[in-house]
């Protein structure tokens, strides 16, 4: 595939030659942390050829472009995966041995870049690494926060939130790209001209401006010479001294400059499925939103003359609302700058822009106040207007009198602008991430919009990538998967269906069990060395990874944790599966129950971890840091993978995929992606419990659930929603987890509890988790089910999603780069 030959010996010259460049030092007296950087410039200079032929290829053919556009990366570390993707790995693996390093500890200097806070991050960079892989022109266009998602500490069992600092040893991979810095201006007023033919120009004034200027990040393809970007924005005062405006007295406004540079870039906002309405957040989408748009429009306009033929070679996929300026923007750009009649470049931004939808959860939807936005981005504003008013006229003349439909569909009302439908109005397609999700888009929340424009509406079930999640995350199963049907999984993973016919081979159940144990024992030694806490290797490793939030959950996992510790406590002979609860979880800086829940989840575990009565048959493991590098050990040893969110409520998910590649059997509810997922590997092979969405939806609608009657009923829910106001887990304030206990019940009559149905799916889920104990005792049935499951992992790959938007969505051609 690749076309270079990796020549080990002058990669070891440069390794060497790096150190002493950068540090003044040999080779021998380097610390970890300096061969990682010496490391990382070497492999920088294998792909920088790839990346210049890359695009110089991409320039030659003219190809589309699609530019991603995603407030998030969330990347991980960059150095494992690009030394993957070049196929090296064998042979830096050895040259660093011959140094007297390893390469997984060289590895972990690096810091992962956070620039996302879940799967929704995560899902970008997952594409990224799938477009590359499979040699599609691709950007991905984002922010480079100088602190990226905030690294978790856990002290006294709270959540305490550390900035990421991760750019302080520097980034050997990233380019600044200074020739492409952009101008973006913020607030003012709008002043209008008519010349002399009539026509009116929009001229913005006592705006404040930044410079945006993109760093370049390498994408590298796997084996295949392509090394795709992703540019994200940093921000810098227009001018840092403006000696200009000191001189005219305007030091205030030089100063003003000054800071919304520094502000605009400093920090991701640490909300999943959250949207907090922070004015800094707004700044932050238009920023980067402006300097991408005017940079794919720059490129375009280098080569072509005609804007209005935009379409044929840019399309702008929007990941989520968070980028849906892009749609304003790029008319404002057209009508503006290049003169465009409203109806020529609304027929172009029209068939640039594509929507992604990732949740039904009012709280998630942005809703910006029109005195906000309108201040921000006066001009933007009065585009957004018109937007609107023409689209209204539009429904008024399709439903005449239909004025239910105009309040559901309007972009502006209530004083605000309404994101998801400028997102809907303003773009081709609009997809759903599982189809699940996709069909409640269709018939609830989007239900007028999809009467409308039923065209626009498809959807694309998300997906992983493979080569991190498997080939780089779990090397011993990666090899024992090829050395059964060979490699061709890593670039088209529904092959991995062959190993089926091993499943039910003896010895290959052997080798399987032996696999996961390996990988078991190294999880075992992370959890001592970061939480000092001694887990049996042969328990049943219980995973629930992913953030923290109501809708998902962790809060039924941990409750049942207790009863079972309960019925432990009555009699330590229970005959029980020993099981080893693995908790992994950020919750965002404000989220007070969320925040909450980790506590129980830490005291629980202090209670149960230190109790030698239950003769270690309950451990309970909060994994501090949840993070993608942290993340690829946990799916590596994971035997169960809870999926257990209320359905209808999550998207897709994505640690469902990446669990069940590894070989996790599914505890869920049939919501998101899990339902393709039995689909997938058979219901017998997965632990399906609680209510339908369509169950969840009907219950809520007639609010017939009152969470009182099951706790006046079912004595043993009861005894545990009292331990959590008792002080069993929190003997010196037996009210610290009163809020919990109150978002479960009804403490008065007129308040909304259990909106997750924690209760009600509780009996069912202790039932199947009665199951696993029972199925994993099956040592035999076990390994066939967790083989059948890798097997059947096929269609969740991010390279078949990719395959999707690109058939469906983007149109984009293939790319071959030789060297
Ligand atoms: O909650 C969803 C997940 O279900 C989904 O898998 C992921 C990627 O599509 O996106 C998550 N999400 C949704 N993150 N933020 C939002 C809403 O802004």
């Amino acid at each position: 595939m690749s076309g270079y030959q990796f020549n080990k010996k002058q990669f070891k010259q440069e390794v060497a030659g790096n150190v002493k460049k950068l540090y003044r030092r040999t080779i021998e007296e380097a610390s970890p942390k300096q061969v990682f950087q010496a490391v990382a410039y070497a492999v920088k200079d294998v792909i920088i050829d790839e990346w210049i032929a890359t695009h110089r290829e991409y320039e030659k053919q003219d190809a589309k472009t699609l530019y991603y556009l995603s407030m998030e990366f969330l990347m991980g570390r960059a150095l494992g995966n690009n030394i993957i993707n070049i196929r090296a790995v064998k042979e830096i693996r050895e040259v660093l041995d011959e140094l007297g390093f390893d390469l997984n500890v060289i590895e972990d200097q690096e810091s992962d870049y956070a620039l996302g806070n879940g799967g929704l991050g995560r899902l970008a960079a997952c594409f990224l690494d799938s477009l590359a892989s499979m040699g599609y022109p691709a950007y991905g266009c984002g922010i480079r926060y100088k602190y990226g998602l905030f690294k978790q500490k856990i002290e006294n069992g709270y959540q305490v939130e550390i900035p990421d600092n991760w750019l302080k040893d520097g980034n050997p991979f990233e380019v600044r790209r200074e020739e492409y810095a952009a101008l973006i201006k913020f607030g003012g007023n709008v002043r209008v001209e008519c010349d002399s033919s009539g026509r009116n120009h929009f001229i913005q004034e006592n705006y404040q401006s930044v410079r945006a200027v993109p760093y370049d990040l390498p994408v590298v393809g796997y084996g295949n010479n392509v090394v795709n970007t992703l540019m994200v924005w940093d921000a810098e005062p227009v001018d840092t001294f403006n000696l200009d405006a000191f001189d005219k007295g305007e030091y205030n406004n030089a100063v003003e400059q000054e800071n919304l540079a520094k502000t605009i870039v400093e920090v991701l906002y640490p909300n999943d499925n959250h949207y907090a309405g922070k004015e800094l957040r707004l700044k932050q989408q238009y920023f980067f939103i402006s300097a991408s748009i005017q940079r794919a429009v720059g490129k375009y306009k280098a080569k072509h003359s005609d804007l209005h033929k935009l379409p044929d070679k840019v399309v702008f996929q929007l990941n989520d609302t968070h980028p849906t300026v892009a749609i304003p923007e790029l008319m404002r750009i057209l009508i503006d700058e290049e003169g465009f009649s409203w109806d020529d470049a609304w027929a172009v931004v029209t068939k640039c822009c594509a929507y992604t939808n990732h949740t039904v959860m009012a709280e998630a939807l942005e809703k910006w106040p029109i005195e906000l936005f309108s201040r921000l981005l006066p001009r933007i504003y009065q585009i957004v207007e018109e937007i609107n008013r023409r689209f209204v006229e539009e429904v008024r003349r399709i439903y005449p009198g239909g004025e239910d439909k105009v309040r559901s569909m309007s972009i502006i009302y209530d004083g605000q602008v309404k994101m998801a439908n400028l997102a809907v109005v303003g773009s081709f397609s609009v997809n759903g991430v599982a189809a699940l999700h996709t069909e409640i888009l269709k018939k609830r929340v989007l239900k007028d919009f999809y009467g409308m424009m039923p065209w626009k509406f498809n959807n694309k079930t998300n997906g992983i990538t493979q080569r991190r999640f498997l080939l780089h995350g779990n090397e011993l199963l990666a090899d024992w998967v090829t050395g059964k049907i060979g490699d061709e999984w890593i670039t088209d993973l529904p092959y991995i269906k062959k190993l089926a016919l091993f499943a039910g081979d003896e010895k290959c159940q052997q080798e399987f069990r032996n696999i996961k144990y390996q990988n078991k024992l190294r999880l075992v030694r992370y959890i001592k060395e970061n939480n000092g806490i001694d887990v049996d290797p042969r328990s049943l490793f219980d995973v629930q990874v992913k953030r923290l939030h109501e809708y998902k959950r962790q809060l039924l996992n941990i409750l049942h944790v207790m009863y079972l510790y309960n019925m432990l406590k009555d009699d330590p002979d229970m005959d029980m599966v020993p099981r080893t609860f693995i908790f992994g979880a950020k919750a965002a800086a404000g989220y007070r129950i969320a925040k909450l829940t980790i506590k129980l989840i830490n005291s629980v575990a202090d209670v149960i971890n230190n109790d030698p009565s239950i003769k270690g048959k309950i451990k309970v493991v909060f994994i501090e840091d949840y993070r993608v590098s942290n993340a690829e050990l946990i799916y590596a040893a994971a035997d169960l993978s809870e999926q257990i969110s209320t359905a209808s409520r999550e998207g897709s998910g994505t640690s469902n995929m990446k669990l069940m590649l590894n070989g996790a059997l599914t505890i869920g509810t049939m919501d998101g992606a899990n339902v393709e997922i039995v689909e997938e590997v058979g219901r017998e092979n997965a632990f399906i419990f609680g209510m339908s969405a369509d169950e969840v939806i009907a219950c809520e609608t007639n609010n017939d659930y009152n969470p009182m009657d099951i706790f006046n009923n079912d004595q043993d829910i009861r005894r545990v929603l009292m331990q959590l106001i008792n002080g069993s887990y929190a003997p010196e304030n037996p009210e610290l987890f009163r809020d919990i206990y109150n978002s479960l019940l009804n403490t008065r009559s007129t308040d909304k509890a259990d909106t997750y149905f924690n209760l009600k799916d509780f009996r069912a889920y202790d039932e199947a988790q009665w199951q696993v104990d029972k199925a994993y005792r099956d040592e035999a049935w076990w390994a066939e089910a967790a083989i059948l499951n890798v097997a059947n992992s096929g269609k969740f790959s991010s390279d078949r999603t990719v395959r999707q938007y690109i058939d469906e969505i983007w149109h984009l051609d293939k790319v071959e780069v030789s060297l």
